[in-house]
């Protein structure tokens, strides 16, 4: 059918004020996302019909997205590179733990903008399944906040107060399941046949053991397998996760249309970021990991060609935990663009190497792999998050020099749980393979050795090597997201063992509430929250105030930096110098500087501390 039918289809539910721009819109984005949808669904006697059906529901969100998010859209179709500059900082909270409720959160606006923060990710907040839910990534209601952090309301007017301040929210969309009693679950169990086939349910074990011949385990230890047997079906779901987080199947385009309704109906609420969780997992395939499918791709890239037609000011955020060389993929290219952010995990991860190892080698290896990107595209990174840091993204990188892979990063895995004379307190997570590579867990604080530090010099080494990562992230050239509690310097929070829900799962270790008392000392430098919320503040500032620290500007190693180092310029004009070991480290310069944070002037040879690093600009 031609491509005016499906357009006219949205067209037609638009008021004649919005069909000019829509029409515009339609014209550059709906041949992409036909083509794509007719390679996932096209076969599909009904194709053309649901496609039609799809593009009039896009129509009805169009109309209905609120007129100031419509100014929004324009603003940032006139700056589409508006997220990679050096003034974008990101932070990212638990609703609970920040602020007790979404009203709460609001409350800490000032606070978020005195640290110069323009990019709040809120970790899942709409209505959860009853009990347990994985800190709420088993979602119930995709249009319902949950009842315990507030209502709609609350949500609309945080979005509103939010934008007022120059904050851009960003809202996990948890795409690849739904909890056990979201409503469909509750149909399929309840015997409705077209609720069933929105998800992956075998009647025996046949299918699911030929999928797991090959499939890996995201928690082998508190949720073996990938399938579940559920009474009520008579069958066995798909469940890569927790057990009662069912995978959706993205092979029944009514997942599809249903899901792509979801996000814009949370866009149309002033949401302006999605973190797409677990995308590498969207697409099922026999005799494969299931993970990094092409159609996984392809449906990310239809979902931003929607998003390109009804909310363009919308940007999403990929997180696919997965190794270095699958990651660019998720943000497409010039030609068919796919999210505009992606995690850096495998940066994130080596940063900690760099730091075990006392040895930029593998952190060098990854920066190596680390490809240029399509325009108004960027990598986030990060020190810590809600997650584990997971090890086995590295592979290939851990054994470019010809290492075992597997032992070298269990060795680092069990310098993280304070082993082998350490001065880290973490805890191991659960292992995707038996045999080696565990994820850590901890806060950056406890990581680094504030909470092991019994004198003055090893704390001040600790806070040096919470500031090295974190100035690694705010240099690199990427979208920086600092985690709560990071900027306050905040340990590992041991409350979980007493609740009987997340006592096996050690990633609640680093998601404590927001401590008041440290708060109250942000500006006292003499007190550790106070050192290392100024240090880090400053940091922020100077980063904000150098263009060659974008995104999006360019980046490159020296080789010439020892071995205990890294040494990345950006440009010709500015360069950050690291050190990752215990030892000092020499590094020469040429020509004249200025250190930006001591704010003094320096050339010839320089000799960086035990884990120091120095910003300099040219004079
Ligand atoms: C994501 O993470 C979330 O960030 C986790 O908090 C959730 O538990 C999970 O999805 C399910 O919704 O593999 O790429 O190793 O890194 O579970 C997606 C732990 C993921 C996480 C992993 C993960």
């Amino acid at each position: 059918m031609p491509s005016k039918v499906f357009s006219d289809r949205l067209l037609a539910v638009l008021s004649d004020d919005l069909r000019p721009q829509a029409a515009q819109r339609l014209a550059a984005a709906e041949p992409v996302l036909r083509r794509l949808l007719a390679g996932l669904y096209g076969e599909r006697a009904d194709f053309d019909a649901w496609l039609g059906d799809l593009m009039e529901s896009l129509g009805a969100l169009y109309a209905a997205r609120p007129a100031e998010l419509r100014a929004l859209d324009a603003k940032r179709a006139a700056q589409p590179e508006w997220f990679l500059s050096q003034r974008m900082l990101g932070y990212c909270a638990y609703v609970q733990n920040f602020g007790g409720d979404l009203n709460g959160v609001a409350a800490r606006i000032p606070y978020l903008r005195e640290l110069g923060v323009s990019y709040l990710h809120l970790l899942p907040f709409l209505r959860p399944r009853e009990g347990e839910n994985d800190g709420g990534f088993a979602v119930s209601s995709f249009d319902e906040v949950d009842p315990a952090l507030g209502s709609n309301a609350d949500l609309d007017a945080l979005t509103a107060q939010l934008r007022t301040a120059g904050i851009s929210l960003c809202s996990d969309f948890i795409l690849n399941h739904v909890a056990d009693d979201h409503a469909w679950a509750l149909a399929a169990k309840a015997g409705d046949a077209g609720a069933r086939a929105m998800f992956h349910v075998f009647p025996d074990r046949a299918m699911p053991d030929r999928y797991e011949r090959t499939l890996g385990q995201v928690f082998p230890q508190v949720a073996p397998g990938n399938f579940s047997f559920v009474e009520a079906l008579d069958g066995w779901a798909w469940t890569t996760f927790y057990p009662y987080q069912w995978d959706l199947n993205y092979a029944n385009p009514a997942v599809f249309a249903e899901m792509a309704a979801a996000l814009l109906r949370l866009a149309n609420r002033g949401i302006e970021v999605f973190r797409l969780d677990s995308t590498a997992f969207l697409w099922k395939r026999e005799g494969t990991n299931s993970m990094n499918q092409p159609e996984a791709h392809q449906l990310l890239q239809a979902l931003r060609a929607i998003v390109d037609i009804v909310a363009p000011g919308v940007l999403l955020k990929a997180e696919a935990i997965v190794p270095t060389r699958e990651l660019p993929a998720y943000l497409g290219s010039a030609a068919a663009p796919e999210c505009h952010i992606a995690y850096h995990s495998s940066l994130m991860a080596a940063g900690w190497v760099a730091l075990a190892e006392q040895d930029t080698g593998m952190l060098r290896e990854v920066i190596r792999n680390t490809p240029a990107l399509p325009a108004a595209a960027t990598w986030l990174s990060y020190v810590r998050c809600h997650d584990d840091i997971g090890w086995n993204v590295l592979r290939a990188e851990a054994s470019a020099d010809g290492s075992d892979s597997a032992a070298r990063l269990a060795r680092v895995a069990r310098f993280f749980s304070g082993a082998e004379g350490s001065y880290a307190t973490g805890a191991a997570f659960q292992s995707t393979d038996p045999n080696a590579a565990h994820g850590s867990n901890g806060m950056a604080a406890s990581l680094t050795g504030l909470q092991s530090a019994a004198t003055e010099e090893e704390r001040a080494l600790a806070l040096r090597r919470m500031l090295l990562l974190h100035g690694l992230a705010l240099s690199f050239g990427a979208l920086p997201v600092l985690y709560m509690g990071d900027e306050l310097a905040m340990e590992n929070d041991y409350s979980y063992l007493h609740r009987p829900q997340h006592a096996m799962d050690s990633r609640w270790l680093q998601r404590p509430v927001f401590d008041q008392q440290r708060w109250k000392h942000r500006y006292d430098v003499s007190t550790v929250p106070g050192a290392m919320h100024q240090a880090l503040a400053k940091l922020v500032r100077i980063r904000s105030r150098h263009a060659a620290l974008a995104a999006n500007a360019p980046r490159a190693l020296l080789a010439d930096a020892p071995e205990g180092m890294l040494a990345l310029a950006r440009g010709a004009r500015f360069l950050t110098l690291m050190n990752f070991s215990g030892q000092p480290q020499r590094f020469t310069l040429q020509g004249e500087w200025r250190e930006c944070v001591a704010e003094q002037a320096t050339s010839g040879t320089l000799v960086l501390e035990p884990y120091a690093m120095y910003w300099l600009e040219r004079e």
